[in-house]
């Protein structure tokens, strides 16, 4: 068999149409919002890598210091064949997880961009010529459908990206998961932790700036894709943190009274002065609470792991 396979589990005009819905219905919807999966054109991800890289965002950091420290660990209480990682992207985590998991046979990235998924696929194949790469190009939010590979299976759902989903979301999602584990098989969670009100909002408010242009660049996509008219200057960034819900919400908010065509839908958007368009969510946990929705979800919360200084957390659980 080929080392390598690609699925493409979304027709490719898929995109095109989830965008247009997303966007009529969460600019007609009161407040107005728009899904953080649309960050990430060609700039966006690019912005997001540099996000990464910055002082202030310390949850790449910390997750890769817990990976490092405790793939052994991993590997031993997994044992994986197969590790299928949900929204990939880069795979630059993914390293860490390879060279702990010596039995491994099979690699599925999982990710919506063709792009990122062929590009890792490939490096990996280089580096490790025995491994089989079945990348699937899929929307793992909506439907999860895993191909058949070696158990037992490690499903990884890295960098805290299981904050962006509403809560109605994650459950559905964890369900999901759960419903496709055998036993034997596990999850590999990555979870940012509740902590100060200032650290948290630094990491999504840079002092450079970053994290406004990649919150901005959604207007761009908009624009370029469905022939809006979105002028970024009349958009303010706003990083806060939501006590109440216990995440941090990104949003952006009109500088002045006014109107947007989205060509493309033929439609008129008004905007007030200061009304804001949220387009984050990254939702912050506790341990007891991952335990709950895992449970909820038929997972058992068997590893806690945290960095030194507990800002981060990976957890493994088990059907
Ligand atoms: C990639 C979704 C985990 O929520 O922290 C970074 C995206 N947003 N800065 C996060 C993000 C603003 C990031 N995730």
């Amino acid at each position: 068999m080929s080392p390598f396979l690609l699925t493409r589990t979304l027709p490719s005009d898929a995109t095109d149409a989830a965008l247009r819905a997303d966007v009529l219905d969460g600019l007609t919807r009161h407040p107005k919002s728009l899904p953080p999966k649309w960050f990430y054109d060609a700039h966006g991800s690019e912005l997001f890598e540099e996000i990464t890289r910055l002082e202030e965002y310390y949850p790449t950091r910390s997750e890769r210091e817990i990976l490092l420290a405790r793939a052994g660990d991993i590997a031993a209480a997994s044992g994986a064949r197969t590790l299928i990682e949900l929204g990939s992207g880069s795979s630059e985590k993914t390293r860490h997880l390879l060279d702990a998991l010596p039995g491994l046979h099979t690699y599925v990235p999982v990710d919506v961009s063709e792009s990122a998924l062929t590009g890792a696929a490939q490096s990996l194949l280089a580096e490790r010529p025995g491994l089989s790469v079945h990348a699937l190009i899929a929307d793992f939010t909506h439907t999860l459908e895993l191909p058949d590979s070696p158990g037992p299976r490690l499903v990884a759902f890295l960098g805290g990206t299981l904050g962006n989903l509403l809560p109605g979301e994650r459950a559905e999602f964890l369900r999901s998961v759960g419903a496709r584990l055998s036993p034997g098989d596990g999850l590999l969670l990555g979870t940012d932790l509740v902590k100060d009100e200032a650290t948290l909002v630094a990491a999504y408010d840079d002092a450079a700036g970053v994290t406004a242009a990649f919150n901005k660049n959604v207007l761009s996509v908009v624009d370029r894709e469905l022939g809006a008219d979105f002028q970024l200057d009349d958009f303010e960034h706003v990083a806060l943190w939501d006590a109440e819900h216990e995440w941090i919400e990104m949003r952006l908010r009109a500088r002045r009274a006014l109107t947007v065509k989205v060509r493309e839908l033929d439609l008129v958007v008004p905007f007030e002065e200061g009304e804001e368009l949220r387009t984050e969510i990254s939702a912050k946990f506790r341990e007891e609470g991952v335990r709950a929705e895992l449970a909820v979800a038929g997972l058992r919360l068997d590893e806690w792991w945290t960095d030194p200084a507990g800002r981060f957390a990976l957890s493994l659980s088990t059907v």
